[in-house]
């Protein structure tokens, strides 16, 4: 008989608090602390050495000295024109669901009257100048491309810069074909074949010195840098932020699956396994109320494991600490330990699954139903897969068009919508001792604001 892959905690009979609920589930650590002593010279050095350092850094990480650390624009062509026409396909399609959900996401704003000549409203303006990662790693993303750069693109966003490791086959140092080609088919021509922590620094700081002359500027800096990266990247970006906008600080990635008696559980394995393909420390979590449905799932892990191409990979992380399957009393049980571990990406397999949302409160994306998989919403959907990770989907959301807009209130009140509040403006400032605010108002309306007795 095989060992099972996965490990069960076993939460029936037990009354948890949200925060001992919150200690029971598996979750993967993030050893920032190591990484902020690495990252921060490496940042340092970016802003003052510029490109010699990014060059110098490519070579230490990547194992590679990119010949351009700007990629020639011919050379994002040519990697599109020798693109498999499939892959093109499925990217073109990729393109069109997501642009196609992002333009109805961008905000409209709204004005408010409150009296007559009293009106508040709000404008959502885009970012101007935004960098974007794009990690390589183990797998490379071009569908990552695709899911920052639309939303920036629908935002409005007028500066788009990418950044992405070189890829060790390139003897050139270039990225990887497929995101140079993805970049050409987005009408993106500002690349850099630069990755991790140097990427980020690049991008927060700018930097200077070019393959032709030292002085030329080779990246302007930018307002607000997203998209997903590894520890290095996830650090560099916390460290950053404050000088720049971030959008999250990402770690390993996560499935939670909420399911019942009424699941099938090939499709309950397959799933896990999916996620767990990305990561050693991705996690896999499967929630479930009915225990017959557990060792069909085990069961149905040890055939499939063996069979799937990152076998070893998927093994550890669905056999790690950061995985398991979570065995509860009740659906609402389930519920109640889904929105403790708010999971980056949340399936829903159960008989009622409209009941069983609307009472999720954390996830950072919800895919409803045994058609609705994971993977379906990492290239295709139309919806984004830069979700927010590690549970901080308890107060963040995933990139969308508002990740590349700021609302900005404005305020229109005339000289009778702002009388009928001159008095009551001047007692609230008086309170707060600052009697020079009321003054601003009064000066509007009497001869002499100073003096108390014309009021
Ligand atoms: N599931 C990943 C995204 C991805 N999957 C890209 C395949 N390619 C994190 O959401
Ligand atoms: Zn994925």
């Amino acid at each position: 008989m095989t060992d099972n892959i996965m490990h069960v905690i076993d939460l029936r009979g037990r009354n948890l608090s949200r925060a001992d609920l919150l200690k029971a589930m598996p979750r993967a650590s993030m050893g920032t602390h190591e990484a902020t002593e690495l990252v921060r010279p490496i940042l340092e050095d970016v802003r003052k050495r510029g490109a010699a350092s990014l060059r110098d850094y490519e070579e230490r990480f990547d194992h590679v000295r990119p010949v351009h650390l700007r990629v020639p624009k011919e050379r994002l062509h040519e990697a599109l024109d020798a693109l498999d026409p499939k892959v093109r396909e499925a990217i073109e399609e990729s393109v069109h669901r997501c642009r196609a959900v992002s333009t109805s996401q961008i905000p409209s704003g709204f004005h408010t009257d409150l009296a007559v000549g009293a009106r508040v409203s709000e404008r959502w303006i885009p970012i101007e100048r935004v960098g974007l990662y794009v990690p390589g790693g183990k797998a490379v993303y071009p569908s990552s491309v695709i899911m920052n750069v639309v939303p920036a693109q629908a935002a409005g966003v007028e500066s788009l810069a990418i950044a992405t490791p070189p890829s060790k086959s390139s003897a050139e140092g270039l990225p990887d074909p497929t995101i140079m080609a993805t970049c050409a088919i987005l009408g993106v021509d500002e690349v850099y074949a630069v990755g991790g922590a140097q990427a980020i620094a690049m991008f927060a700081y700018g930097a200077v010195g070019s393959e032709e002359q030292d002085g030329d500027i080779l990246c302007d800096p930018v307002d607000k840098i997203t998209g997903p990266g590894n520890i290095f990247v996830a650090t560099a970006k916390s460290l950053v932020s404050g000088i720049v906008g971030i959008d999250a600080v990402a770690g390993p990635t996560e499935i939670a699956i909420l399911a019942d008696a009424t699941a099938n559980p090939e499709y309950l394995a397959a799933d896990l396994i999916g996620q767990a393909e990305h990561d050693e420390l991705a996690g896999s979590v499967l929630i479930i109320d009915d225990e017959s449905q557990i060792q069909k799932v085990q069961d149905s892990l040890n055939r499939r494991v063996p069979r799937t191409e990152h076998s070893e990979r998927v093994h550890t992380s669905l056999s790690g600490s950061q995985s398991g399957i979570i065995l509860t009393d009740n659906l609402e049980q389930s519920i109640a330990a889904a929105n403790a571990y708010a999971a980056e990406h949340l399936e829903i397999q159960t008989s009622d699954p409209d009941t069983t949302i609307s009472h999720i409160r954390n996830a950072g994306a919800i895919f409803r139903g045994p058609f609705s998989p994971v993977p379906l919403g990492d290239y295709m959907s139309g919806s984004n897969h830069v979700l927010p990770t590690g549970g901080t989907a308890r107060f963040a959301s995933g990139l969308g068009v508002h990740t590349f807009m700021k609302p900005v209130e404005v305020i229109e009140y005339d000289e009778d919508g702002l009388k009928a509040l001159a008095d009551k403006i001047n007692t609230f400032a008086v309170s707060e001792d600052l009697p020079g605010h009321g003054e601003c108002v009064l000066t509007r309306f009497v001869s002499d604001p100073y003096d108390k007795q014309s009021l």
